[in-house]
């Protein structure tokens, strides 16, 4: 009985390793504001597919809506846009797509970007501002997940330390800059660090660059 017990579970968990080995996994990169107004996202995916459908729903932030597996008329009523579409992936294992974000119409509101698709467990999401065209980020959050927290002050110690050290935002805005240099010195330094990483530990605090 303990035998079969124990097979049962060692297929289950093999079971468990194909689906984690075999669904697909998708990963915002980069996104870029073109002269066309649209955005430009540039995703890694790893699939075994040569092609990937893709779902982009956007919505406004106000609401906690990381789970979209229960969506509920009071979500319904919050997103904005919804496209499906097919696109190959590279020999790079990335996709690329443009999206329009006209129907963002206020510059005082957040915004979700969430990228999914077929085969795709975990959806990534991309939180931006839309001031007057521009594509706005969230001050301090250096990899970009729309939270302050110990990590994004650890990405900013690490390229105070190493100017060419990997942060996420560097890819997500062209002016990066100003989102990390909290204090407004003008530098990345530990500073800039412990700041973000006050504003992690109290949502009150104020960091320079928001007085
Ligand atoms: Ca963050
Ligand atoms: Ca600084």
């Amino acid at each position: 009985m303990k035998k079969l017990l124990s097979l049962i579970l060692g297929i289950i968990f093999i079971l468990l390793l194909n689906t984690a080995v075999f669904a697909a996994d998708i990963k915002i990169e980069s996104a870029q504001r073109l002269d066309s107004g649209k955005v430009k996202v540039v995703c890694a995916v790893t699939s075994t597919e040569a092609v990937q459908t893709v779902t982009v729903i956007s919505y406004e932030a106000e609401t906690d809506l990381s789970s979209l597996t229960d969506i509920t008329d009071d979500i319904l009523k919050k997103i904005i846009h919804i496209d499906q579409f097919e696109v190959e992936i590279s020999a790079q294992n990335k996709i690329e797509f443009e999206f329009d974000p006209a129907e963002w119409t206020s510059s005082e509101k957040t915004y979700v970007v969430k990228v999914g698709g077929a085969g795709i467990a975990d959806p990534d999401v991309m939180i931006i501002k839309n001031n007057g065209g521009e594509l706005e980020f969230i001050f301090g959050d250096a990899d970009g997940d729309n939270n302050i927290t110990a990590s994004d002050a650890a990405y900013v110690l690490q390229n105070a330390l190493v100017e060419s050290a990997k942060m996420p935002i560097k890819n997500l805005t062209e002016n990066w800059f100003k989102y990390v240099d909290v204090d407004g010195d003008g530098y990345i330094t530990a500073a800039d660090a412990l700041e973000i990483l006050q504003k992690s530990l109290l949502e009150s605090y104020k960091m320079p660059i928001e007085k």
